[in-house]
């Protein structure tokens, strides 16, 4: 577990060898400042600590569940049955599919229980982090004002890139 306040997002992922892709996550939920936890648990080879970390995550105070897994990845599916809260799942490349069976696994869940599942990878785990900002930002003002300047920024760089890539042009 990572961090000092009460986390109000929980970073999971199937194995340490997910790390690199989730850490894209944490670093959003660190540049917007937002209290997260980082949980290393497996739907398949820890069942028992999966279902506990489930069944306990909205009684400590997490509104947002954050889920990484590759390969047969039901880690996001099994964390979503056991918990009321919103569960985004984040399909990783850990075979050689390249993530399409992550992908597949994560995002096909039948009706009932809804994983909100990002693209394959990092663009999926900072996404998957800037979804759980919009959502606490849904009853928090200052993380609206950063997601407003988060935008701001980006729009930005848009601007520099055009500068950048119209001077090598016209060089
Ligand atoms: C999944 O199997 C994990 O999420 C990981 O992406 C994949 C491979 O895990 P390791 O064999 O590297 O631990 O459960």
């Amino acid at each position: 577990m990572k961090g000092t306040k009460a986390p109000l997002v929980s970073i999971v992922m199937g194995s340490d060898s997910d790390l690199s892709v989730m850490e894209e996550a944490a670093k959003i939920l660190r540049d917007f400042q937002v209290p997260h936890e980082i949980f290393l648990t497996s739907a398949h080879r820890a069942p028992q600590r999966t279902a506990e970390f489930a069944a306990g995550a909205a009684g400590r105070g997490v509104r947002v569940i954050i889920a990484g897994a590759g390969a047969a990845a039901h880690l996001a599916g099994v964390i979503a049955s056991q918990t009321p809260l919103p569960v985004i799942g984040v399909p990783i490349d850990a075979t050689s599919l390249q993530g399409l069976d992550a992908l597949f696994a994560t995002v096909q869940m039948p009706g009932g229980i809804p994983v909100a599942t990002m693209a394959i990878g990092k663009a999926g785990a900072k996404n998957a982090a800037l979804l759980a900002v919009r959502i606490l930002a849904l009853t928090d003002a200052r993380l609206r004002k950063r997601l407003d300047a988060f935008a701001e920024g980006m729009a930005k760089d848009v601007e520099a890139r055009h500068e950048g890539m119209m001077k090598k042009l016209n060089a």
